[in-house]
């Protein structure tokens, strides 16, 4: 995916906030730390576009990232604060429900989880929550370059188990320090949200070697 143009558009507390129009949205769930706003820059390859919250576990709102006008990147508020009270938890779920229920744009989500730890039981909560509602999903495991490469498959087996993944659930490890797992999230982004991974205005890279070497 080549990446023409990126802009935060608005943070959103509630639908009639969330933009206008068709463009599909790509979700974004998972606990706060867990490396959201890390994934988001290094897709868009931006340093510092998406910021982590200044106040963790308390922002209640969908951060909405528009990409060369074609998609939307959907950043969900972080889970598993411990500090945040009953209130404010239910204010979320109910945002969130509501998103995923009624939101017809929304073609995919990411659910990002440590690839480290086994998931929480809030990870599980929230991977059966998004089953439910028959949305197409990806597991991203996050931070691959904290786990040696031999120890991957464990990893990934651990969380494929403990969230009981169906084989067709995609799990893509990732790492927002190498890079790993971007181009391979990319076609899987594309493809859900039905747009093209070059623009036919832009030859694919390959097609450009061809031409520059001949
Ligand atoms: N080594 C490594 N560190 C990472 C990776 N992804 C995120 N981090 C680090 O983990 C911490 C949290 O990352 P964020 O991207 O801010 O996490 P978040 O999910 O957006 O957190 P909230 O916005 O609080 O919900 C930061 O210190 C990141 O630098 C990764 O792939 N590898
Ligand atoms: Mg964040």
């Amino acid at each position: 995916m080549k990446i023409k143009q990126t802009e935060f558009v608005i943070s959103a507390v509630g639908p009639s906030q969330y933009p206008e129009g068709d463009l599909p949205e790509v979700a974004l769930a998972g606990r706060s730390n867990v490396g959201k706003s890390s994934l988001i820059n290094k897709m868009l390859l931006r340093r510092n576009l998406a910021r982590t919250s200044q106040q963790p576990g308390k922002t209640q709102t969908l951060n909405y990232y528009r990409i060369n006008g074609e998609l939307f990147f959907v950043d969900f508020p972080g889970y598993g604060y411990a500090r945040v009270s009953k209130s404010e938890r239910e204010a979320w779920g109910k945002m969130i429900e509501r998103y995923l229920r009624e939101r017809e744009p929304l073609k995919l989500v990411l659910q990002l989880v440590d690839v480290r730890h086994p998931p929480s039981a809030e990870d599980v909560r929230m991977y059966e929550w998004l089953s439910h509602y028959g949305i197409p999903m990806i597991v991203v495991a996050t931070k691959a370059d904290k786990v040696s490469r031999s120890q991957w498959p464990k990893h990934l087996k651990v969380i494929r188990t403990s969230l009981g993944m169906p084989g067709h659930v995609p799990l893509v490890l990732f790492s927002s320090e190498t890079g790993q797992g971007r181009d391979e999230l990319w076609s899987m982004i594309a493809q859900a949200a039905g747009i093209p991974l070059n623009s036919p205005s832009e030859p694919a890279n390959n097609a450009q070697e061809t031409e520059n070497n001949g």
